[in-house]
């Protein structure tokens, strides 16, 4: 198997419910992947390891998702170069707007670039990952380009209902 271009970090497996739509749109483009739970808080040495690790192989940026005072993908960044998405997970009691707070408001220095919460920000993580590994990929630009054209033929088709 080829080695993975993108890590896949999340806190907990209740987060893979949000976290597979990054998966999966990754394995869309065909773009290699490693999918870990690792917790910043509950498994930090694990998480040092694996960066260190995955990033010898290759790597070339993190997504990383957690719920409520979500420091993974902060952490994450303290510890690599490499760019980190941030998806916030919605968390119970406040909607993922913890999440959100804790995931964007990262201090001056270390930057986590943070999407939507939910669904969304995890499909679009995994997008902006596609289009940075496709500055340096013919193939994979040319396959970005489509999708974006599928999208806008599904909008210029659709009819609105008769009233
Ligand atoms: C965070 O705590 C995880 O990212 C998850 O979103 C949240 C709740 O975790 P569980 O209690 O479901 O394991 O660390």
């Amino acid at each position: 198997m080829a080695e993975p271009l993108v890590a896949v970090v999340m806190g907990s497996s209740s987060d893979w419910e949000i976290m597979q739509q990054a998966a999966r749109a990754l394995q869309e483009f065909g773009v290699e992947f490693d999918a870990r739970v690792i917790s910043a808080h509950r498994s930090p040495d694990l998480l040092f390891d694996y960066i260190k690790e995955i990033s010898s192989q290759g790597v070339q940026c993190f997504i990383a998702g957690a719920g409520g005072a979500a420091h993974l993908a902060g952490v994450i960044a303290g510890k690599t170069t490499l760019p980190v998405l941030g998806v916030p997970i919605p968390s119970k009691y406040l909607k993922g707007m913890d999440s959100l707070l804790s995931t964007v408001q990262m201090p001056k220095g270390i930057p986590v670039a943070t999407f939507a919460i939910g669904e969304a920000g995890a499909a679009n993580a995994a997008l902006f990952a596609v289009a940075t590994l496709a500055l340096n990929d013919k193939l994979l630009a040319e396959k970005l380009a489509d999708y974006r054209k599928k999208q806008a033929e599904i909008i210029a088709e659709t009819k609105l209902p008769a009233l």
